[in-house]
């Protein structure tokens, strides 16, 4: 399939005709070509954006909620047209493109269609100075959305949903890895009625499209999700100019397991957190401890369950496994995979390309599970993104705390546990901006999201997203 840009509400080829190829992670082939934008494009973009911001943005409360959540019926109703496209641009499977990445796009304007209606601003009274304060709540204007591969709808529509809904024009960039279902957005959101301008869809690489949107002076606010070195490049650009900025970025997550867990539970959840969409998602968690009165039987059922997980293609019903995202990606994951056993590393399954039949160029890998000799090792401390976890065991909570924080990133954080005491103690100490007890992945749309130490600065969820993308200004009338 091929992209076109989405700039004033119409389709349009990049200014300069500059394509890049977008191969299919299932078989390795083309199968489409997208446009590399120049700064011609973004510039193009951002007119349209202003040109129809003071009218976005004066539009009442009720007319934009109810675009939003036009929109997401749309989306719900080409539920299997955009999985379908999903699936085959990013390699996952379709079951899950089908009830997790979709259904959360659509969920997400439906969300910030009904939050926008709820966002209230403070008052306050200075008793003594005859005075009232109000604050206001005024959309910044034209804002940049950079969104990466992995969850490639889902996290493009978690950045413009609350971006429009709060009264901002967008000049948006899915990652140039997975386009196509950014693209098919554009068809949706014109015929749910988006004043054209309000929402602007642009293709391309991160460092000529990418570059464009974070140098523009007039691009007040990014929302970024990516790698921790784009989101370091990213603030050192923005910082001049004095932008807005939210960054999401990389996550190294402990998933800590203790021995008087549901253990049933933990085993089949554990499998999901560490292999769900190819371990490609920020929140997985890649570094397992284990309490030592456990870890033998941890191992062996743990081991056994993954060995099971079917790679195959990903629009087979029954695939767990697909494809990962890219070939570059593919071969740092085996790098990863190479250091382990330099690293003593003990590869207990998986390590292996695999060849699926009739796709045997698509980058398929083994579900990985490595048990390392320490917590040190670069594996255990870098971010793989990929089918990898590793495994090794703990004696005391203090031990596997200190561990646990001993990484530079500090996204989310699992803990299985019944002891409600101790629930407590570890989940206020883990350096994570999420921690999930007994559960992982569970998310409730309101709650804050985002992480600490490298894993990005600033929230998003909820009203944190809509308090993003507004200033405040506070009135102070005497009377
Ligand atoms: O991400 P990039 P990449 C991690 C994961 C992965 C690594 C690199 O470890 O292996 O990052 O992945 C755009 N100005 N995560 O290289 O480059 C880019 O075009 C403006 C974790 O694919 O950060 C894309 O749209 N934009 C992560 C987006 O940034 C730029 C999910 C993300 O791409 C730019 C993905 C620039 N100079 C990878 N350079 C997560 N937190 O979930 C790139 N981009």
């Amino acid at each position: 399939m091929n992209v076109q840009n989405y700039i004033n509400g119409k389709f349009s080829p990049p200014v300069n005709d500059a394509w890049i190829d977008n191969y299919c992670p299932a078989n390795g082939k083309i199968y489409g070509q997208i446009p590399n934008s120049s700064k011609d494009d973004i510039e193009n973009a951002y007119i349209a954006a202003k040109s129809v911001f003071p009218l976005w943005s004066q539009t009442t409360i009720d007319e934009r909620s109810k675009i939003l959540i036009k929109i997401s019926e749309l989306l719900d109703a080409n539920l299997q047209r955009f999985a379908e496209a999903e699936s085959k641009d990013n390699g996952k499977p379709i079951s899950l493109a089908k009830t997790v990445d979709i259904p959360r796009a659509a969920s997400n304007f439906r969300f910030f269609g009904n939050a926008i209606t709820q966002f209230a601003s403070e008052s306050h009274e200075s008793v003594g100075h005859d005075a009232i304060n109000y604050t206001l709540r005024q959309p910044i204007g034209i804002v940049g959305c950079i969104s990466p591969w992995n969850l490639p709808l889902y996290l493009f529509t978690w950045k413009i949903a609350p971006a429009i809904a709060a009264g901002n024009c967008v000049v948006a960039k899915p990652s140039e890895i997975t386009p196509v279902t950014a693209y098919l957005l554009g068809e949706i959101c014109t015929e749910a009625g988006l004043p054209k301008g309000v929402l602007n869809i642009v293709h391309g690489l991160g460092n000529t499209t990418g570059q464009a949107i974070i140098e523009h002076p007039d691009i007040k606010a990014i929302s970024f999700t990516g790698g921790t070195a784009t989101g370091a490049h990213i603030a050192k650009v923005a910082a001049p100019m004095f932008k807005k900025l939210s960054l999401e970025l990389g996550g190294k997550n402990p998933n800590i397991i203790f021995a008087d867990c549901d253990y049933d539970d933990m085993l089949e959840t554990t499998v999901r957190s560490s292999f769900a969409n190819q371990g490609q998602i920020c929140l997985c968690g890649s570094r397992i401890f284990v309490e030592a009165a456990i870890y033998e039987k941890f191992k062996t059922d743990f081991v056994e369950k993954v060995k099971k997980l079917k790679i195959g293609h990903p629009s087979k019903e029954d695939t767990n496994i697909g494809a990962l995202v890219s070939k570059p990606h593919l071969e740092k994951v085996l790098q990863y995979i190479n250091m382990a056993k330099k690293e003593n590393g003990t590869i207990l399954c998986g390590g292996n390309k695999v060849i699926v039949t009739d796709y045997e160029d698509g980058y398929y890998l083994e579900p990985t599970v490595i048990e390392v000799a320490t917590d040190e090792c670069r594996v255990n401390q870098e971010e793989i993104f990929g089918p990898v976890v590793t495994i090794m065991p703990f004696n005391t909570e203090d031990n596997v705390l200190q561990m646990a924080n001993k990484v530079k990133y500090g996204l989310s954080a699992t803990l299985w546990t019944n002891n409600l005491k101790r629930t407590m103690r570890m989940s206020h100490q883990l350096q994570a901006g999420i921690v999930w007890v007994n559960t992982w992945m569970l998310r409730d749309l309101r709650t804050p999201f985002g992480g600490v130490k490298a894993s990005g600065v600033g929230r998003e969820g909820g009203f944190e997203a809509l308090r993003f993308f507004t200033e405040a200004k506070n009135v102070c009338i005497k009377y």
